[in-house]
Parts: structure tokens; C-alpha cells; sequence
């Protein structure tokens, strides 16, 4: 597939950093250990800050939407929000990225060129070099959510793009912008019935729209009681949890899936929530 290319680099200053460190953060007491400290912790290998690489998809041509992955949009805000410098590698398709990811998915984290995958694993890396300030037991509720974020709320992602047949034509256009005619014609409609059936046999699309719809409603409830009015979402200071949920949530936030998007919308303590972590962890406008 295509060969990846390295765009631009953020502005903000890299820690050091060291791959080999223990992948659970120790406990700490968020009174005493301050982000600063905790930014000077970590010693790479060499002594020099490592290259941060991220693997995943071109620009998305609309400068309301940095990535259209949410779990890469995920991993950028955990960094960002950690004040970590990285590049972009871009792959048109998620597997242009396989060379690192078997499974052939994005996102991709290289550091000094050694493939980290899977969004927890990336997150988890980046735990163990800048620790969000959580005790062990907000940890463990930040694992819960993370994992709900990344299962429940993403089959709703997913069945908003290329399920519901509302949004389906503009997606297409979209997301198949730069591709010829053809493979917009024939391609498109297949990648559509693969992904359709994968809802189904996730339990997302079995019981059919209304139902998926009627799920996702009662779920944007519960988060809407839930939301915090300050700070993260399990912690004075944002998290895992944040990163995560931000990144599902703030994938509805877009006139590719308009009814998805105002569901959210009608929710002020959520909206507010999102805003607040988006205003926390914004990746600078040339990364
Ligand atoms: N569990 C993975 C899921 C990643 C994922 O589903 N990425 C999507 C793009 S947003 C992808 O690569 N899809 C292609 C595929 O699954 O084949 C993670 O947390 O990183």
C-alpha cells in the first residue's frame, strides 16, 4: 500500500523518557507529586527525549476535525495533554500501517521506531512516562470507563458513519474524497457491508436501527448524570478515562452524523464536559 509519509511536528517541549519503564504508574499522592516532577522522571535509554512517531490516517480536509479515528484522536490529546512532541505518519487506509500492526489498525505509536499498538497499550506507555494524578482506585474506575468508551460508545461511532443510512451518503463522500470513481462506486458499498456486518455480530446493529438509536440515547442519559462539572472524569485532573471518552464522543461532534452530533449536543453537562477536556488537551493547529 502506500508509502507513509512524516508530516509536521508540535511545538510543545518533550520530556524524557524511558521505554523500558515499569507499565503501571506507582501510586501517588497528587498533594505532594506535581505534573512538573513528574514530567522530569523519566530517563530514556540514550538520554535523549525518544522520537514519538503516530501512525494513522491523511488529514481530514475539515478544520473541525483533526483526525476522523476516534481512537487516534484519543491517543493525540493523551499526548498533547502530557506535553508530548510527536510527528504523524499518514496511511490512507488503516493498513498501509501493518509493518507495525499486524492486526491493521491504526493508531500506531512508534517510539524511536519500536511499534506500541492498540489505544490502552498507547495510553498505558504514556501513563508510565507522565502519570495523570489518580489514586489506585481512580485508576481502576478510569480502566472501566476507558473500556467502555472504547467498546459501547465506539459501536455507536461506527454505526452512526457507515450504519445509519441518514449519514451514509455524506460519509462517503467524505471519507472516499480522494479515491477514483470506481472505488468510490464498488469499494465503498463493500467496505460498507464488511464493517455493516461487523456491527451486527458486535450486538450494535442486530436489533436494528431504532433499537441501536434507543440504546445510544439512554446511554448519552446516563453520561449526561454522570458528567463532571469540574475536572476529569474520575479525578480532579484529567485521565485515561478523559482521553477515551473524549475521543468517542467528540467523533459525534460532526456534520457527517448530524442527528449523533445534536444528540449530544441537547446534553449541557456533557457538551460542557467535552469542551472542557477539548480546551484542555488541543493538539497546536499546525500538528
Ligand atoms: N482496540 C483498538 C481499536 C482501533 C480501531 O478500531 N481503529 C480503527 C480506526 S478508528 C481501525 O484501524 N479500523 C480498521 C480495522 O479494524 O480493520 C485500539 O484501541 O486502538
Amino acid at each position: 500500500m502506500t508509502e507513509l509519509t512524516v508530516t509536521r511536528e508540535l511545538h510543545h517541549e518533550p520530556p524524557t523518557s524511558n521505554t523500558s519503564a515499569p507499565r503501571v504508574a506507582p501510586k501517588r499522592d497528587p498533594r505532594v507529586a506535581s505534573k512538573h516532577d513528574a514530567r522530569a522522571t523519566p530517563k530514556s535509554r540514550s538520554g535523549q527525549a525518544p522520537k514519538l512517531e503516530l501512525c494513522e490516517l491523511g488529514e481530514t480536509g475539515d478544520p473541525a476535525a483533526e483526525t476522523h479515528s476516534p481512537f487516534c484522536l484519543k491517543v493525540r490529546r493523551a499526548m498533547a495533554a502530557k506535553g508530548l512532541v510527536f510527528t504523524s505518519r499518514r496511511g490512507v487506509a488503516p493498513s498501509d500501517h501493518r509493518t507495525y500492526n499486524p492486526l491493521g489498525q491504526i493508531p500506531v505509536l512508534l517510539v524511536d521506531g519500536e511499534a506500541v499498538y492498540d489505544s490502552t497499550e498507547i495510553v498505558d506507555a504514556l501513563e508510565t512516562w507522565v502519570p495523570s494524578e489518580l489514586t489506585e482506585a481512580e485508576r481502576a474506575e478510569s480502566v472501566l470507563w476507558e473500556e467502555l468508551a472504547d467498546t459501547a460508545l465506539n459501536g455507536f461511532v461506527v454505526a452512526s458513519r457507515w450504519a445509519d443510512e441518514e449519514n451514509w451518503a455524506r460519509v462517503k463522500t467524505r471519507f472516499f474524497a480522494d479515491a477514483p470513481a470506481p472505488v468510490r462506486a464498488i469499494v465503498a458499498p463493500m467496505i460498507r457491508r464488511r464493517i455493516v456486518q461487523s456491527l451486527v455480530a458486535r450486538d450494535v446493529w442486530k436489533a436494528g436501527p431504532e433499537r441501536c438509536w434507543a440504546r445510544f440515547e439512554k446511554l448519552l442519559d446516563a453520561l449526561e448524570r454522570r458528567a463532571p462539572e469540574r475536572g476529569g472524569w474520575c479525578s480532579a485532573s484529567l485521565g485515561p478515562a478523559d482521553f477515551a471518552l473524549f475521543g468517542q464522543l467528540q467523533s459525534f461532534r460532526s456534520d457527517l452524523t448530524p442527528s449523533q452530533r445534536d444528540a449530544v449536543e441537547r446534553r449541557p453537562r456533557l457538551r460542557a464536559y467535552l469542551d472542557r477536556v477539548d480546551q484542555a488537551t488541543r493538539v497546536p493547529s499546525d500538528a
